[in-house]
Formats: structure tokens, sequence, C-alpha cells
């Protein structure tokens, strides 16, 4: 059996999520009249407390559209320096905004509010304006750990005190509820505008949502459209994410568990490993290159994340079996070394 334990975006439709797709009234969205795009957008507004939404392609559109849409060229945007857009975005804010990031140290990927505030420099010719922070939950780079709500609350308040906007990537914001007990918009609410994955842990094959105020997001549907993301018939894809946001919130409790297995088997076996707050794990192995060919002749995929960490992510199409495993898998590798 094959566990691909790369990433939660590698999950397939179930087949409910296809029969939705293929029962999905559908339109042209660039026109305006998807009834399936509108209902997922609708839904979208709803869970997070914002006015209005807007489907993406991906999650870095949707990151890139809401950094273009709160910023002017040569504003400073204020992120972890290990963030999503900043690291992982192909260089898009400077390329698509203009804008300068400001990397910030985020030990646990959690932003120290205090280092944030005392950042920000006094209005001055000479400095780039800060206008957006943007607040990555849970934080990938650093095993998918979860902002405790107080501190969202501070960051969310001395923002809007400084003049900033707060942007959210939340590509897995969804497991940060599930592990929490709260709704998305009780996260969301600490936020201008926040964005989150239907193609990660919710099981979509495609496809992300940004939320934020009306007309800013009508703004935001003017960017989409340049940057190419307009879509068509997109309600096939849009019947995707409905069925992801009405079935597979709650289930990511088992993505949380099987990487708590993952890292209990691990750490007894005496590798070292973050310890998962969600469904992310970044485990030490003397060569990250060679550990991943020699799990993946055993069936078992992962990324090397560098030099000697590779990068576990459980997903709903990862179950106990598959878990079970990867610590086989992993457990000859700690024979051979
Ligand atoms: N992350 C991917 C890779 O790009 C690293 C993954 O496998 O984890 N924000 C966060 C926090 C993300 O982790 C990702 C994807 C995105 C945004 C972008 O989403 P997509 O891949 O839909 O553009």
């Amino acid at each position: 059996m094959i566990v691909d334990l790369r990433s939660d975006t590698v999950t397939r439709p179930s087949h409910p999520m296809l029969e939705a797709m293929m029962r999905a009234e559908v339109g042209d969205d660039v026109l305006g009249d998807d009834p399936s795009v509108q209902q997922l957008e609708a839904m979208a507004a709803q869970l997070s407390g914002k006015d209005a939404a807007l489907f993406t392609p991906s999650g870095t559109m949707a990151n890139q559209i809401a950094i273009r849409c709160w910023t002017q060229p040569g504003d400073e945007v204020l992120m972890d320096a290990g963030a999503h857009p900043f690291s992982y975005e192909a260089g898009a804010p400077g390329a698509i905004s203009g804008v300068l990031v400001r990397q910030l140290p985020a030990p646990g990927g959690i932003l120290d509010p205090d280092t944030v505030f005392s950042s920000i420099r006094p209005a001055n010719d000479h400095f780039a304006p800060p206008t957006l922070l943007c607040i990555e939950n849970t934080c990938n780079h650093a095993g998918g750990t979860v902002y405790p709500l107080e501190t969202l609350e501070t960051l969310g308040s001395g923002a809007a005190e400084l003049g900033l906007r707060v942007h959210l990537d939340g590509a897995r914001v969804f497991n940060a509820c599930v592990a929490q007990g709260v709704d998305l918009r009780d996260i969301a609410c600490h936020a201008d505008s926040v964005s989150f994955c239907l193609s990660k842990g919710l099981g979509a094959p495609v496809g992300s949502v940004l939320c934020g105020p009306k007309e800013w997001i009508r703004r935001a549907r003017r960017v989409r459209k340049m940057l190419g993301g307009g879509m068509r018939q997109s309600g096939y894809l849009a019947a995707a994410g409905i069925y992801a946001l009405s079935h597979n919130i709650a289930r990511l409790v088992d993505d949380h568990r099987r990487a708590r297995r993952l890292y209990d088997g691990l750490t007894s076996m005496g590798f070292t490993s973050t310890e998962p707050q969600t469904n992310i794990l970044y485990v030490d192995v003397p060569s990250a290159r060679v550990a991943a060919e020699g799990l993946a002749a055993r069936g078992v995929h992962t990324i090397a994340t560098g030099k000697d960490v590779i990068r576990l992510v459980t997903h709903l199409d990862v179950d106990d079996a598959g878990v079970e495993q990867a610590l086989s898998a992993f457990g000859a590798l700690a024979e051979r070394t």
C-alpha cells in the first residue's frame, strides 16, 4: 500500500464528493452566474463572519490577491520569515504587489506581538510604510502550530491601533479550529481578511477561498481576473468545496490523532521530531534525501524539506494502517542507521 505523507494537498476526492461535483449546477462564473460558486462563497462568508468571499484556484493566489488589495507599491508587509507568501510563493509579493516583506522571527511559528509592534517604525519619509501584517495559522514550517486566541487578539487589536491591516493565511485554519474547539469566526474576527484552502485536509481537489469586506472582495475579484484566476464552470470545483466544508471539518481530529501516533511511535524509536499540535511533523534524520528514498522504497512518501529534516503530513487518505506502515518503514530506517 502507498502511504503518501508528503502533504495534505495529495488527497483525492471521495466518491460522494465526486457525485456532488457531478450533480453541481453550473454557469459561467466570470459572467457572474454560477450558482454553485455563489453558494460556496456565501457559505465561506458566513463561516468566517466576513461580508463576502471569493473562490480562487489556489491558496497562493488568495494570499497574493490579499496582499495586492491591502497595499500600495512600496509598502512594507510584515510576516514571519518562514511564512508561505514570502518563502514559498515564488517571490510574488515583490513581483505582483511591489511591496517589501519585513521578515520577522516567529519561534514555533507564532509571531510575538512585542516583536511585531517594536519592529514598526514611525512615519518618516525614509521608511517604507508598514500597512499589512500577515499571520499564518496553522503555521506550516513550524509543524502545524496553532496561534493561541489571545495572541491573535493582541496582534489584531494592536495592528488596528497602528493602522495596519491583518491578513490571515488560514490554508489550514480548520485544523486550528478543530484543535482549539472553536469556530472559524472566532479566529477570523482578529483579521481583516482570511483565506483557507479546500484542497488540503478538507479533501477537495482544487481551490481556496478568500473572505473579507464586501467592497474589498469586489476589488479582489478584479485582481483575480488580472492574474488569470477567473474560472468559468468552476461550480464543479465549488461543489467539491461545499462538500468539503459540510463533511470534512470535524474529521480533522482523526488526522491530528494519527499525527500524534506517528510522533509517539517515532520518538519511542529514538527519532526527534516537532511535537504535532495538528497534522504536521518535521522529523530529524541523518540524510533527508536518502531517508526519503528508503521510506519510499517501503511505499511511504515524505518530503525532504531540509538536509536532515523530512516532513510528514496526515490527511484523510491516510488511515491507521497507513500510519503503522509508516512507523515500520521508519523502524527499518532506524535499524540501518
Ligand atoms: N503549502 C504546500 C507547499 O506549498 C509548501 C504544502 O504542501 O504545505 N499557505 C500555506 C500555509 C500553505 O501551506 C500553502 C501550501 C499555501 C498557502 C498555498 O496553497 P496552494 O498550494 O493552494 O497555492
